[in-house]
Order: structure tokens, then C-alpha cells, then sequence
């Protein structure tokens, strides 16, 4: 087993993080108080190895493949130099939640048991995927951008599986992907993917590859082991939503409490967000906070509780594509995609 401290770089407090096999989960009251922008002290990490370093100097981001016309080479120096954009973009792990599905409705799946701290928003900063691919000469008969990353090769059952990698198709590349080297202002931290990695916005965060190495243009579709083995068919993200609380959070009887929370979806921006203090029996439309929503929402409700003893605060939101959050998630065998409402556990005790 892989100690998360021995594969991450950054520091890992008790009171930012919850420890897991190789990964760190953000705690969500380490969200309260804060802006709109997960700081990349607190940003969660999930490593399949470890965190690389790097050497930037040397580091050369490679673009070859029968989908493009030219060869490309491209370093650090001249990456920071192109054209850029600027994007606020969640990014999750499509396991996010997973251990609800055990803890809610009776079906632990294998594998990482998040919490709901695997999703975090950035201001990533980095050149368009689109423009390196036409810098390249991308023909028409192109179909998949394949990602590898610099990490050491992965072992999976005693079977190395070779780098991480993930085939992306054509039209995604194109539309609004980022092959970013700025993670809020700050070059990206190493375990972040230092020193650029992609941003795929929307989609599960393993399309977005950290500590880019080669990407290469087929003209036919491309399977490795993270669209077939792990992954497959995942895509985009469900919609969610988290108090930013400690889970069990403890407040105070007959005091009125600000509540406050944020929510995202891989399909849309959130419409709108409801709160229920009764099981569901009736919802409170929650309050926005601040003008920022293209990659979560931040909202803000008030509760009094009137009795003392566990409670459960309940939270659902719906994008502006129509998509929202059951009080039950579909059955899924890996444990992704949960989107159920989640009943956050509350202890209400006497002032
Ligand atoms: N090279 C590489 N890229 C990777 C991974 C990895 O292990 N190696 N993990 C993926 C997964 S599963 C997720 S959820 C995100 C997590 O990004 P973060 O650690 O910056 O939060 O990175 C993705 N990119
Ligand atoms: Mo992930």
C-alpha cells in the first residue's frame, strides 16, 4: 500500500485533507470562508504512482502521429509564450462521492472511497489544445488525441500497464480543451502536474492528464488501459453538491446558522439550488453568493434547528441543461458518476 505522504509532494494536514491510498481528499470546511477558487494548498490529488519531478529545462512536450502533418517539439519557455486562455474549471474524479453509494443506498463498490472532496475549481492559465494541434498541421482524417504522462508506469495486479494515458477525441480536443501550465496564478505545483498538463473541461478528471509528456493524433480510434479497463465510456461529469462543513458538523440549537455551500455539473452551469432540513419533505430555494458560476456555484442558506440530537441537511441542484440530482443514483459497477443527494450528517446540540 502506497502512503499518500510518500507520493505526494505538498504538505498534507489533518485538518485539510482525509488520507487515502496514495491520494488526498479535500476536507469541505476547508472550503468555508474561502473565494471562489479551491487554493492549491487544499486542492485534492489523485496520483495512480507518484508525483514526478519534473525538470523544466529539459522538458519537451512532443506531438507527433499519422493525424497531424508535422512533428512538434515544443519546451517550456516557448509554451509560455503562445497565445493563452484563462478558465475557471472544475475538475472531479469520476469516483467522487463513491463512498455513498455504500454508505446511502447499500452498494459499496471497489476502489477509492471518496468522500465528496474529489473535485476542486482552478483558474487554469495555458495555450488551447486546438492551437498546438494546427500549429502541427492537423488533418481532417484525425480522430483521437492521445495524452501520456511523465509519471513512472503504472502497476496494476502485478501487471505494468505502462504510463498513464488517455485517448480524447478529436472534437473535445478542438473545442475547449487547455494544455495548461498555470494553476491559480502559480506554475502548477508538482502533484497539480507540473510542468503542464490538461485541462478537459466538463469530463471526468482522468482525461485530464497531469505532467504532459507526448500527445499523439491517430486517424483511428485509440484504446489503452483507462478507456477500457478503468474508465470506459466516462465522459462527463454528474451534477453535485456539497456544505462546505465538516462531516459530522455540530451547530447549535436555536441559533441561526448561515449555511454554506457550492455546486457543479460536468453538462451545465447550475440553474438553481434547493435545501431541506425535513428529509426532503420540503426545499428552500438557496441563495447565490457572488456573480462567478461558469465552472460551480456558490449559495448560501439560513436554518435554525429547533431540536437537539443528529439530523441530516440535504442539498440538490439542477444545470440549465435540465440535469438533476435524484434522491438515488443509478447503480454504477466502478462506484462513478454518483449524483444521488447527499444527507450530510448534523449533530444539534444545546447552546
Ligand atoms: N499522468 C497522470 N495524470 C493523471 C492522473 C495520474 O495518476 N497520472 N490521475 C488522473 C485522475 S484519476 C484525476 S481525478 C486527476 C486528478 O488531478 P489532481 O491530482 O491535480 O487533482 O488527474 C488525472 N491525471
Ligand atoms: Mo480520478
Amino acid at each position: 500500500m502506497r502512503l499518500a505522504t510518500d507520493t505526494i509532494v505538498k504538505p498534507l494536514p489533518a485538518h485539510l485533507f482525509t488520507l487515502h491510498e496514495g491520494s488526498a481528499e479535500m476536507r469541505w470546511e476547508a472550503m468555508a470562508g474561502r473565494g471562489y477558487h479551491t487554493p492549491n494548498d487544499r486542492f485534492f490529488v489523485r496520483n495512480h504512482t507518484s508525483t514526478p519531478r519534473v525538470d523544466h529545462t529539459t522538458w519537451r512536450l512532443r506531438l507527433h502521429g499519422r493525424g497531424l502533418r508535422r512533428h512538434l517539439e515544443i519546451g517550456y519557455d516557448q509554451l509560455r509564450a503562445m497565445p493563452y486562455r484563462v478558465r475557471d474549471v472544475a475538475l472531479e474524479c469520476a469516483g467522487n462521492g463513491r463512498r455513498l453509494y455504500g454508505t446511502q443506498q447499500r452498494e459499496a463498490t471497489p476502489g477509492m472511497q471518496w468522500g465528496l472532496g474529489a473535485v476542486g475549481v482552478a483558474r487554469w492559465k495555458g495555450v488551447a489544445l486546438r492551437h498546438l494541434l494546427e500549429m502541427a498541421g492537423l488533418r481532417g482524417d484525425a480522430v483521437d488525441v492521445l495524452a501520456t504522462g511523465l509519471d513512472e508506469p503504472f502497476i496494476h495486479e502485478g501487471e505494468n500497464l505502462g504510463h498513464v494515458r488517455r485517448p480524447l477525441p478529436v472534437e473535445k480536443a478542438l473545442d475547449d480543451v487547455l494544455v495548461a501550465y498555470e494553476m491559480n496564478g502559480a506554475p502548477l505545483p508538482p502533484d497539480h502536474g507540473f510542468p503542464a498538463r490538461l485541462i478537459v473541461p466538463g469530463w471526468a478528471g482522468i482525461a485530464s492528464v497531469k505532467w504532459l509528456g507526448d500527445l499523439e493524433v491517430s486517424t483511428s480510434e485509440l484504446f489503452t488501459p483507462w478507456n477500457t479497463l478503468f474508465y470506459p465510456g466516462v465522459t462527463t461529469m454528474t451534477v453535485k453538491s456539497a456544505f462546505e462543513l465538516p462531516w459530522p458538523a455540530v451547530l447549535k440549537a436555536g441559533a441561526r446558522h448561515s449555511l454554506y455551500g457550492r455546486s457543479w455539473s460536468g453538462t451545465g452551469r447550475i440553474h438553481h439550488v434547493e435545501v431541506s432540513a425535513d428529509n426532503g419533505l420540503t426545499w428552500h430555494l438557496a441563495e447565490r453568493r457572488g456573480h462567478l458560476r461558469d465552472a460551480w456555484l456558490l449559495w448560501r442558506i439560513a436554518w435554525t434547528p429547533r431540536e437537539e440530537g443528529p439530523h441530516a441537511l440535504l442539498a440538490r441542484a439542477v444545470d440549465d441543461t435540465g440535469a438533476r440530482q435524484p434522491l438515488r443514483s443509478a447503480r454504477h459497477p466502478f462506484g462513478y458518476h454518483f449524483d444521488a443527494v447527499v444527507r450530510h450528517p448534523i449533530l444539534v446540540t444545546s447552546g
